[in-house]
């Protein structure tokens, strides 16, 4: 079939939307029809170039909601009509990883999903000369049609709009999974949360459904404190507005260094920041921020050695089939809320702008529908 995709051919170039070629699923396989897709950082940090490990001709985006339209041989957990999300850590259910109950890393499709293949070493997509065109974090949502594996697929209620839940996909559950699963943070609990973007205040909503007691917010951008406060954050600082040490700011003001720190930022000075900001003895700093190729994080080793942990965490350490799904009812519920978050809607025509929103303070998120 053909589809209409917007299109990563070269590193640092607007992406270009074509119709392309589309192979129907193979075995295991599924084919979607994409609805909805966010925009998140990860997708411009590799259209930019900035990402050593960039392939291209590529089709990005990870961050979807559509329709099963058909689906591969051997496929007995999806049915045409139902509606999914797309997962970038899949979920087999049978590999050593999925298997250990001690991770989300699920290795089954790593290899071929870091070449930018579908499991059987080839793409779906192609040009319409022929040219193959690759897969990207297994998901390449900035297509209207895209296939994907069974198990990097969640399924989800069908009363969910496609324009919200897309979000799940990638900002929502990192952001409240590294609170739930990775932090495991208790009631009472005094945390800071560096950097109140599109990750980061879905971090401040999972503590507070957490029901954690002090949620600080760190962020140069002043502009961010109204946002985070409708979100639960309890203090906002701005650290070009703080005297002094600001790890000696933090450590007064959350009464000896906070339970749980988080790092949104994906800036390693402000990690060695979040980790020594973390109460001696016990406090724990997540890494959620993913910093720049080549990136190294320090401190001295005394911070550990005093009992303070550093941790890192990927889609929120959600195990997507199982996890995904519940999130969706989450918003359904009210439970945590969404549409705020989405702040542009754009056609996949206008794709090119918002990437640069993403740079603007204003855009949290911007989603394209279809
Ligand atoms: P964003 O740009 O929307 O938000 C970043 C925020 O950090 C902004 O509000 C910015 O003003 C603030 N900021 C920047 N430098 C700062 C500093 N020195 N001190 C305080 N605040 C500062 O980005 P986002 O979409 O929220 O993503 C955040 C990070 O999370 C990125 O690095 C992204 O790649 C990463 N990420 C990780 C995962 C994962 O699974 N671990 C998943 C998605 C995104
Ligand atoms: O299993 O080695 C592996 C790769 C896991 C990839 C997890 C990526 C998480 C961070 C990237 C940001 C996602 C948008
Ligand atoms: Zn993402
Ligand atoms: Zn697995």
């Amino acid at each position: 079939m053909r589809t209409r995709a917007a299109v990563a051919l070269a590193p640092g170039k607007p992406l270009e939307v074509m119709e392309v070629n589309l192979e129907g699923p193979k075995a295991g396989e599924v084919l979607v029809e994409i609805k909805a897709t966010g925009l998140c950082h990860t997708d411009e940090f590799t259209r930019s170039g900035d990402d050593p490990e960039g392939i291209f001709p590529a089709i990005l985006g990870h961050e979807g909601a559509g329709i099963v339209l058909e689906v591969g041989e051997g496929v007995t957990t999806l049915e045409v009509g139902d509606h999914v999300i797309p997962l970038y850590t899949p979920e087999c259910r049978e590999c050593e990883y999925c298997l250990s109950g001690k991770t989300n890393l699920c290795q089954k499709i790593r290899i071929t999903q870091g070449r930018g293949q579908l499991p059987d070493g080839t793409t779906r997509f192609s040009m319409l000369d022929g040219t193959p065109i690759h897969h990207y974090m297994g998901c390449s949502t900035f297509a209207n049609h895209t296939v994907i594996p069974e198990i990097a697929l969640a399924k989800v209620r069908k009363d969910a709009p496609f324009d919200k839940i897309c979000y799940i996909g990638c900002g929502v559950t990192t952001g409240i999974g590294a609170v739930i699963n990775t932090a495991k943070v208790e009631i009472g609990a005094r945390c800071v949360v560096f950097g109140l973007g599109g990750i980061g205040l879905n971090v401040i909503q999972g503590l507070r459904m957490a029901g954690a007691d002090q949620i600080v917010g760190v962020d140069l951008n002043d502009s961010k404190e109204e946002v985070g406060r409708y979100f639960g954050m309890t203090d906002f600082v701005n650290p070009t507005k703080v005297e002094g040490d600001m790890v000696a700011h933090l450590v007064e003001l959350t009464k000896g260094g906070a339970d749980y720190t988080f790092d949104a930022t994906g800036n390693t000075k402000v990690m060695r920041t979040a980790l020594e900001a973390a109460h001696k003895g016990w406090g724990e700093s997540i890494i959620i921020g993913v910093a720049a190729a080549g990136a190294e994080i320090s401190t001295r080793p005394f911070q550990l050695v005093t009992g303070r942990v550093w941790r890192g965490t990927a889609f929120g350490g959600a195990k997507g089939r199982t996890d995904v799904p519940k999130i969706v009812d989450w918003y359904m519920n009210g439970k945590i809320e969404i549409d705020p978050m989405i702040t542009h809607k754009l056609t996949l025509d206008q794709i090119n702008e918002g990437f640069e929103l993403m740079h603007k303070g204003d855009c949290i998120r911007a989603v394209v529908e279809f």
